[in-house]
């Protein structure tokens, strides 16, 4: 038999030669979870709780960062660094739930952990603004997170991020800027309960996750515009958490449906192969039925009667889509392309690593597939 946790190991430390960063080589305890938490809407949230949180964010803006993460000057930024070196595995791809999960713990963990939060991570229930995202309660300059970009940059001026300087982005570019966003209704229409309701009736994991990427995912981001919608940046927006937290929301209540069968449902590509996709603005309401290629993929399982059509084709691509002019998504000669670790063929599976340079342990998807196991939360 191959011996399986060997070549795991020595993948992880190929890894940690690479980034130059620690990665533990422990058996991963699964920590107590004694009472979980559940994480609600910012809809439902009282005024304290609202502040509460954007104080935790703003607290996190403040404190230095000691990741070491290219670029990253906060804690705040340590969030939008990784994800930046981790784009081009973390989307297209079957892990991009899965990252995205840990990604957003990882957050939550921070606040609570270096500004005292005591809360859940709030989630953005867009069903409730979509179409009408310039309209969301979210956006309340006082207990949300500012409004719409204004002047030639797109800058946000209210609201409690309106003075944070950002030193990541647009894309792989390191520079000083603003938060900035540029707001589309129409774009925001494919977060509607119609498209979340087609993807929550799939029932394997290679129909959900490319509708929820392709339909709600991709409106939360054209919907927010300019730094939220740079597929390598997006992080540097603090709205960035709560959008893909919904996502997460929906994800695990799509799990709930059959637990027995989706708490291990995994699969698609592991690189992306973005050569077949279009350059450009979303299209208005996003991709709704997920995404918009014509192609075969092959599953977790390896079963014949688990291809879907629809799909980018399996293979390595350097990022084409979605390049608009001063996205800057060409990754620089400085960032190393990102490694796949613990998942040797092109099919993701439950042994796929996913790694946050030292942001958090790293967790194999399989360790990520319930949210009420070392990561201890619910939904409302
Ligand atoms: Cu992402």
């Amino acid at each position: 038999m191959v011996p399986v946790l060997a070549t795991t190991v020595l993948a992880l430390l190929a890894a940690t030669a690479a980034f130059g960063l620690s990665v533990d080589e422990e058996p991963h305890e699964a920590a107590a979870c004694a009472a979980l938490k559940t994480r609600r809407g910012w809809h439902t949230l009282t005024d304290a709780e609202k502040k509460a949180y954007l104080d935790a964010e703003l607290c996190l803006m403040k404190t230095p960062s000691t990741s070491g993460i290219r670029g990253a000057r906060t804690k705040f930024d340590d969030f939008q660094a990784a994800h930046v070196l981790q784009m081009e595995i973390a989307h297209f791809v079957g892990q991009f739930l899965p990252f995205h999960r840990l990604f957003v713990w990882a957050h939550e963990q921070a606040l609570q952990n270096s500004c005292g939060y005591t809360g859940a991570q709030p989630y953005w229930d867009e069903t409730l603004d979509a179409g009408a995202f310039s309209k969301s309660p979210i956006l309340d300059s006082i207990l949300g997170f500012g409004g719409d970009g204004t002047g030639p940059n797109n800058c946000i001026e209210t609201g409690p991020f309106a003075n944070y300087t950002n030193p990541l982005g647009p894309g792989y570019a390191i520079n000083d800027h603003c938060i900035d966003r540029q707001i589309s209704d129409a774009q925001s229409a494919a977060a509607s309960p119609s498209v979340v309701a087609r993807c929550m009736n799939t029932t394997r994991y290679l129909d959900f996750w490319p509708c929820v990427e392709g339909g709600p995912h991709g409106a939360g981001h054209g919907g927010i515009g300019a730094q939220m919608l740079n597929p390598i940046s997006s992080p540097g927006d603090p709205l960035f958490f709560l959008h893909h937290t919904w996502l997460d929301r929906i994800w695990a209540q799509w799990q709930d449906g059959d637990p027995a069968a989706r708490l291990k449902d995994m699969g698609g590509n592991n690189r992306q192969n973005l050569s077949a996709m279009p350059t450009g603005p979303f299209p208005t309401g996003g991709f709704p039925g997920g995404f918009p290629w014509g192609t075969v993929l092959p599953t977790a399982t390896g079963s014949a009667s688990q291809t879907r059509t629809g799909m980018p084709p399996v293979g390595t691509g350097a990022p084409g889509g979605f390049n608009m002019p001063g996205m800057n998504m060409t990754r620089p000669a400085d960032v190393p392309e990102p490694e796949v670790v613990g998942d040797p063929g092109n099919v993701t599976t439950l042994t796929h690593l996913v790694y946050l340079y030292g942001l958090v342990q790293n967790r194999t998807v399989g360790e990520l597939m319930d949210t009420r196991g070392f990561l201890c939360y619910e939904y409302d």
